[in-house]
């Protein structure tokens, strides 16, 4: 088989440039190791910025995120037995988020792929990038015991953290930093109202907390645990006592609950790879970086990369110019730097550390309290989490 661009992994970084390019005319297969059902299970972002919402538009796929989606003014931090918002819609000129599950945002894309005939080969094993600091570069893998090959002209490895892209380029040619936080996320979604219209994130003493939602009677609820917290340990009774402890008073009596109906334990780190370009290969999402979820950046982070790399190859199919592509690298890891650095921001802020001393304990009180108190620094946080200009 050949193709313009083979794209390994179906996920939100996949699709999403899958989309962008076929609307473009320009040919390109997504390869995935597992199913359609698999991918759909997983339960990760809820929060779109309104650059990952334009390039759902671009790619045509936008319509039922606009219908469902929910745009957000502002944002809660909880500390210290009070609330306090941060105005982001007021502090950045009219800029706001959209919660939309990445599982819905993930459904559309592959609804759209469908309806468009884009061909996406799922449960394929031993998926592998070859020949890809040459001019020819290819895919290999196997379905149904049978080995294949997609000759292309580039590679985009939008396979994720754990995937085969940044794993082929040789130790040399690769610089990683990493940050592994000693504490993970537990969360859970319920079929039940949200505590509050808006995210409330919750800095106390017993550890963090974050009320978000997926719509006005799906409920996600997180709270920071142990990395090595086992989920058979928290039923919901258990999980439904701590977020209250975890909350200011007016919203520990007033939270609803009902049964979870998925339950998971998210590890935390920050991780990036440099470069994102190795000849004809890029890495793309999850396959370059990993941001705590705090900062609502992993998904949005990915889309700001599908977004240049997108650019760079229509700049080089339709006009012959290899200046995006070129670029890449570059322009999104400028990117990439600002939203790590704003997720370790807002995680250090609002978690608790095994060795968080007093002296840290007050230091932590002090930056909160100077951020609820401070237009500067509270229009700092709000033009981050809104998402930073591609
Ligand atoms: P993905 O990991 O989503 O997709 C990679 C795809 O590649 C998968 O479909 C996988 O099956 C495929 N793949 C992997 N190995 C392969 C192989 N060998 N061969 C072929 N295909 C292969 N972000 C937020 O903004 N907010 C959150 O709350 C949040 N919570 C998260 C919770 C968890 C548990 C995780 C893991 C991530 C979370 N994230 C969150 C980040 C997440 O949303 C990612 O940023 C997003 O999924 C990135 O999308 P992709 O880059 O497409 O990677
Ligand atoms: C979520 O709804 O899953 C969510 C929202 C905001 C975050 C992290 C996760 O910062």
């Amino acid at each position: 088989m050949r193709t313009q661009v083979a794209i390994i992994g179906s996920g939100p970084s996949g699709l999403l440039l899958g989309q962008l390019l076929t609307e473009a005319g320009i040919d390109n297969v997504i390869i995935d190791r597992v199913g359609k059902d698999y991918i759909l299970g997983r339960v990760r972002a809820g929060v779109l910025e309104e650059g990952t919402v334009a390039l759902m538009d671009q790619a045509k796929a936008g319509a039922r995120m606009h219908a469902e989606g929910l745009p957000h003014d502002g944002i809660s931090l909880a500390f210290d037995g009070r609330d306090h918002r941060i105005d982001l819609f007021g502090l950045t000129g009219g800029k706001r988020v959209l919660v939309y599950g990445q599982t819905e945002l993930t459904r559309d894309l592959m609804e759209h792929r469908e309806m468009r005939g884009g061909q996406t080969i799922y449960d394929a094993a031993n998926v592998q990038p070859h020949a890809f600091e040459g001019a020819t570069p290819y895919v290999t893998y196997e379905k149904d015991g049978v080995s294949q090959r997609i000759d292309c002209d580039f590679v985009a490895g939008c396979d994720g953290f754990h995937g085969p892209s940044r794993k082929a380029v040789p130790e040399k040619a690769i610089r990683t930093f990493e940050k592994v936080y000693p504490f993970g996320w537990l969360g859970i979604l319920a079929e039940v109202a949200p505590v509050s219209h808006e995210l409330i994130y919750a800095n106390h003493p017993r550890g963090f907390a974050l009320c978000s939602m997926r719509s006005e009677h799906r409920s996600r609820y997180y709270l920071q645990c142990p990395v090595d917290e086992k989920i058979e340990d928290w039923s919901d009774d258990r999980f439904w006592d701590e977020l209250r402890r975890r909350l200011p008073v007016q919203h520990a009596e007033a939270l609803i609950t009902a049964p979870s109906f998925e339950k998971s334990i998210a590890p935390l780190r920050s991780f990036v790879a440099e470069p994102m370009r190795f000849g004809r290969m890029f890495l793309v999402g999850d396959a370059a970086h990993i941001v705590p979820p705090t900062g609502a950046k992993g998904l949005n982070l990915a889309a700001s990369d599908v977004h240049y790399l997108f650019s760079g190859l229509a700049e080089y199919y339709q006009d012959g110019s290899n200046a995006g592509i070129d670029a890449y690298s570059q322009r999104a890891l400028a990117r990439v730097w600002k939203a790590v650095r704003f997720s370790w921001w807002m995680t250090t802020m609002l978690h608790r550390f095994p060795d968080t001393g007093d002296f840290d304990q007050k230091i932590q009180e002090a930056e909160l309290d100077y951020l609820t108190h401070s237009r500067a620094a509270s229009t700092a946080l709000a033009e981050n989490y809104v998402g930073l200009p591609y």
